[in-house]
């Protein structure tokens, strides 16, 4: 019996790496089955299992996920019941964004920033392609690093075509499971390759992503940038799937609006009309960002927004 980290899954098959760097081709056998979730796939990358080969060359069996210190889902579809495990065992959350080429919408930060804390998974927000913005996008982007930083969420802007900002993300993922998210353009395939050109993800042309802006895969895939430090991509995966949570409990996962809601006049206060309401007080006189009350009450009112 082997012990290894899942880097690939795709359906019942999985790509496996041992501690001394080997890789095993698995598939499962029989049925795993979780708690509470039903999911399409039973195990997830950055799960940890054990294996065992086959008389075969080449062939192994999982037979043993390891217990998740922490994963996250989406649902597979709108209505259905059924959730795809995106990643297991995340130690952090990176969210590319950039101003332009594409445009990162505020409210596709936020939503990923409340996942995250719903997961309780730390993240950061790091705003690519600075060397592309003129004056005003430039400062767009200070006052965002500005917000986001000041909530307690790390947050820089880098330009990752140039070699020179790479010591400052290096020393950031270096030693954890970071989980990078993102829209389709931003760099995060850019990004994988500067820490480790050797991994050589797959970089799309600006031409590519502005014609069609689709994307085949939905696989999450994990990247050894050294021994003991992973990064997980997750191409066409727009963003994932709040975790079903009351409306109620929303609010809890904006921690400035949280740590404000306290003055609130009424402990069930949701911050829309209610009078007495400390949140929507401090949205008018500026302590909350606009951006980010709009964030909340879009979650509040539609979970299924573009930028879910
Ligand atoms: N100008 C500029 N282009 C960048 C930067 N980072 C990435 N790109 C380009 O943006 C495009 C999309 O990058 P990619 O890494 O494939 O994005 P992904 O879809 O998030 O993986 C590619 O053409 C990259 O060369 C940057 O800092 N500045
Ligand atoms: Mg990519
Ligand atoms: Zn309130």
């Amino acid at each position: 019996m082997k012990r290894g980290l899942v880097i690939k899954s795709t359906g019942n098959r999985s790509r496996v790496i041992d501690s001394s760097g080997n890789i095993t081709e698995c598939v499962i056998k029989g049925k795993f089955r979780m708690k509470g979730i039903r999911t399409t796939n039973p195990v997830a990358v950055g799960d940890y299992v054990k294996f065992e080969e086959e008389k075969v060359q080449g062939s192994a069996i999982i037979t043993e996920i390891e217990k998740r210190r922490n994963y996250i889902i989406r649902k597979s579809s709108k209505l259905s019941k059924e959730s795809q495990i995106i990643a297991a065992n995340i130690d952090q959350l990176i969210i590319l964004a950039t101003i332009k080429m594409p445009e990162t919408h505020a409210e596709f930060i936020d939503r990923v920033l409340a996942s995250a804390e719903a997961y309780r998974i730390p993240a950061l927000v790091v705003f690519n392609k600075t060397d592309l913005y003129a004056d005003h996008e430039r400062k767009k982007m200070d006052e965002l690093v500005a917000l986001y930083n000041e909530i307690g969420y790390r947050s820089f802007g880098v330009s990752l075509i140039n070699e020179n900002e790479k010591s400052e993300l290096a020393t950031i993922v270096q030693g954890k499971v970071t989980l990078l998210t993102g829209n389709s353009g931003v760099g995060k395939s850019t990004l994988i390759n500067l820490l480790n050109p050797s991994l050589e993800a797959r970089v799309e042309k600006l031409s590519d992503y502005h014609m069609s802006g689709k994307h085949t895969t939905t696989f999450s895939e994990m990247y050894a940038v050294n021994n003991n430090t992973y990064i997980i991509d997750t191409p066409g995966i727009k963003g994932f799937g709040m975790i079903d949570m009351d409306k109620e409990e929303i609010y809890h996962f904006f921690p400035e609006i949280f740590r404000l809601s306290k003055a609130c006049r009424y402990h069930n206060c949701l911050h829309l009309d209610e009078p007495g309401c400390e949140v929507k007080n401090s949205v008018v006189n500026g302590d909350i960002e606009w951006s980010r009350y709009n964030s909340y009450l879009s979650i509040l009112e539609d979970n299924n927004s573009k930028y879910r």
